[in-house]
């Protein structure tokens, strides 16, 4: 058993969300927040036995797109200096980390 746990753009969980179940899977989703942008993100779960893992890394891959967001830098997080130069980050598709699961139980 594995636990697929994916970061995903919320334009983009819909989407996945429906394809993981119109496959089968089972999935929740979580709400998130980036780390670095501080901006909303979704989190999915997905228990899924270790052989259908490529399955759901499918889905999430073609449901998730990369998109290109400029960010003014505030390093400090005391508000953003003068003159400070907006960047381009590429967020996303889903960033995603597979667990293994010890136990699973469903009552
Ligand atoms: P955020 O932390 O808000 O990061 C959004 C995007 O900003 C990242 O896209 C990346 O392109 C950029 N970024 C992040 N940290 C950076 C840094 N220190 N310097 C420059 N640019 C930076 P993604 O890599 O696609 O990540 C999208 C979201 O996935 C992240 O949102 C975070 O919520 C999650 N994530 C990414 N890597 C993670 C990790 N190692 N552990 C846990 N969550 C992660």
């Amino acid at each position: 058993m594995k636990l697929v746990v994916a970061v995903v753009q919320d334009r983009d969980a819909q989407a996945a969300l429906a394809e993981l179940n119109r496959h089968g899977f089972g999935a929740t989703k979580l709400a998130s927040t980036g780390g670095f942008l501080r901006q909303g993100n979704s989190t999915l779960l997905v228990g899924v036995s270790a052989d259908r893992v490529d399955e759901v890394l499918a889905i999430l891959q073609r449901t998730s797109r990369v998109r290109h967001q400029l960010i003014t830098p505030d390093a400090t997080g005391a508000g953003v200096e003068p003159g400070a130069v907006p960047v381009e980050v590429a967020v996303g598709g889903a960033t995603v980390f597979v667990l293994t699961i010890d136990r699973y139980e469903k009552y």
